[in-house]
Formats: structure tokens, C-alpha cells, sequence
């Protein structure tokens, strides 16, 4: 096995106090994503929006990494130590992978710290709140900044390099998400089409739990260190 594609979702950070979006007491089942989660939602309610971001952006402040992050970090700087490629996609706008060491980081659904600016395009880091009268720290209009999230219509970032990467892969593991956001749900079958070794790791069998040739259930916190450490001491390593 020489290269290694890790896809997360909201299930991996869920035990660092981050919600998920679909499961009981998910986030979609509190506010409607069409509001929140839309470019028109945005253009109908900029408030409203920013509100839902604000909150998120603080719920972050609060949060610290678990060890399914750790573990995915280990198992990174394994693949470094033997020449191996490592690329970790999340759907998460979190930055818990990052927090607990990952480096080899794509954000597809965007970044929770950080804004853009639909005036002058800018992209900055940002922890702090935004509001309609936020000036842009670029070209200095008000107006224009919303989170650089990727909503529901808009197409996921760098999907060039993911797909050349998913290509390559002889592993394919697919942790905390539900399968069925797409594109993302739909790499397990391209991977499987590649003849690439496919296994999802979640609390409970995903939508495309069938499409997988291995899979573990139950908390990321205990199965992704136990799945990276069979890993790492199994005879394909
Ligand atoms: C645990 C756990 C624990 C819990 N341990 N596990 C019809 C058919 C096919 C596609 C479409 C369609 N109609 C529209 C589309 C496209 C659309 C789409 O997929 N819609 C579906 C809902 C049908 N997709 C898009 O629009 C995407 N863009 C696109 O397709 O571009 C091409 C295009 C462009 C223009 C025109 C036409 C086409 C963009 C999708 C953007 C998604 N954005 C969000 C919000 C991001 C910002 C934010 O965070 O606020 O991304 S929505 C939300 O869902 C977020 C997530 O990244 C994403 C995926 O959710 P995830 O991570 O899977 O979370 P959950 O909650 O669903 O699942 C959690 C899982 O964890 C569960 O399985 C639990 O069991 C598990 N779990 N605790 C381990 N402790």
C-alpha cells in the first residue's frame, strides 16, 4: 500500500462537542438548511446566516480535538516515515484535524475561520464575529463578507486534485459522514471501481455502508485509533 485517502465528516468531531447535521438532535433537525445552508438563504437573510455561522464559529472556540483526530495524525506521519502519500478530505469546516496535527488537509465544504469577500474575492482567516457591516480587510466595503463555506448549489472546493488523488489511492477510508452529501458520497464507488480497498469507519452503517468491502461500527474515538493501529501493525504496512 503506498497511498492512503482519508475522507471525515461531522461524525468525527462530533465527541469533541461538535454537531452533526442529520443524525437525532442534528443540526438540520433544529434549523432549516435551506436557510442557512443556501446561497439563496444567504441573499434572502444575511443575518440570519451570519448568526448561524457566529454560533458555530464560537461552538469551535470551545472545542479541542479527539483521539480519532490524534490517530489520523499518527497515521500521517507513519505514511511520512515510510514513504508513503497521506491526504485527509473532511467535509468539516472545523479545524480539529489540523488542531491535532493532520497536514496533508483538504477542506471541500470550505473553512469555518475564514471569510470571503464576494466583492473583491479575498479569502482571510477569521475567528472573530461578522456582521452585515463588517468591512471587508481588503477592499474595506461592507457588505459583501460571508463565511468561506461551501453551501448546497456551490461547488466543493479543489475537486480536480481530489479526484487525481482518489484515482491513485489503494486505500480508501471514509469516516463520520452519513454518504449522502454529494460528491463526496459518492467517492466510495468510484474508489471500488479503481479496485481500490475500501472501509468506513462510523457509529452506525451509512447510506452507503453496502458499497464498502470493510467496515467497523461505533464511536470515532475508540474505532479510528483501533482500525490505524491494526493498520499500522498488519502485514500490508
Ligand atoms: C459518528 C459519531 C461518532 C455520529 N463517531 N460516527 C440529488 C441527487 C444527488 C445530488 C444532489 C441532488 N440534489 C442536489 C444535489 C447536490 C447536493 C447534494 O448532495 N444534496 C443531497 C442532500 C441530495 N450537493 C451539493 O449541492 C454540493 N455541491 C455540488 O454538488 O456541486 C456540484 C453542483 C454545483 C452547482 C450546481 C449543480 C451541481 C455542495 C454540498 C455542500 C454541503 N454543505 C454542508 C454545509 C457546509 C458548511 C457548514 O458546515 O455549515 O456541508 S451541508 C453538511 O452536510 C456539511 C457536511 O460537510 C455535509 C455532510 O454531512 P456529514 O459530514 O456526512 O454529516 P451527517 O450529519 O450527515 O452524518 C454524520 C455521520 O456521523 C452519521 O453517519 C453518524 O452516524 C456518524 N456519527 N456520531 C463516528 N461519535
Amino acid at each position: 500500500m503506498q497511498r492512503v485517502f482519508v475522507l471525515t465528516g461531522a461524525g468525527v468531531s462530533a465527541e469533541s462537542g461538535l454537531g452533526t447535521f442529520r443524525d437525532k438532535d442534528g443540526i438540520w433537525t433544529k434549523i432549516n438548511l435551506e436557510d442557512v445552508a443556501t446561497p439563496e438563504g444567504f441573499a434572502r437573510d444575511p443575518a440570519k446566516v451570519h448568526a448561524f455561522y457566529n454560533a458555530r464559529r464560537a461552538n469551535l472556540a470551545a472545542a479541542a480535538p479527539n483521539e480519532a483526530h490524534r490517530a489520523l495524525a499518527r497515521l500521517e506521519a507513519a505514511c511520512a516515515d515510510t514513504a508513503r502519500e497521506f491526504i485527509l478530505v473532511t467535509q468539516n469546516v472545523d479545524d480539529l484535524h489540523e488542531q491535532a496535527g493532520s497536514q496533508n488537509v483538504i477542506h471541500m465544504h470550505g473553512e469555518l475561520r475564514k471569510i470571503r469577500c464576494e466583492r473583491c474575492g479575498v479569502v482571510k482567516p477569521w475567528v472573530e464575529d461578522l456582521a452585515l457591516e463588517t468591512k471587508c480587510p481588503a477592499c474595506t466595503r461592507a457588505g459583501h463578507l460571508r463565511p468561506h463555506v461551501v453551501w448546497f448549489g456551490e461547488m466543493p472546493f479543489e475537486m480536480d486534485r481530489i479526484y487525481d488523488e482518489l484515482g491513485m489511492a489503494d486505500l480508501f477510508v471514509s469516516i463520520g459522514t452519513s454518504g449522502s452529501v454529494y460528491p463526496a458520497a459518492a467517492f466510495v464507488a468510484f474508489a471500488k471501481g479503481m479496485g481500490t480497498r475500501t472501509v468506513e469507519l462510523n457509529l452506525e452503517p451509512s447510506e452507503n455502508a453496502h458499497v464498502f468491502a470493510e467496515t467497523m461500527y461505533g464511536p470515532a474515538s475508540i474505532v479510528v485509533p483501533l482500525f490505524v493501529e491494526q493498520l499500522l501493525g498488519g502485514d500490508t504496512w
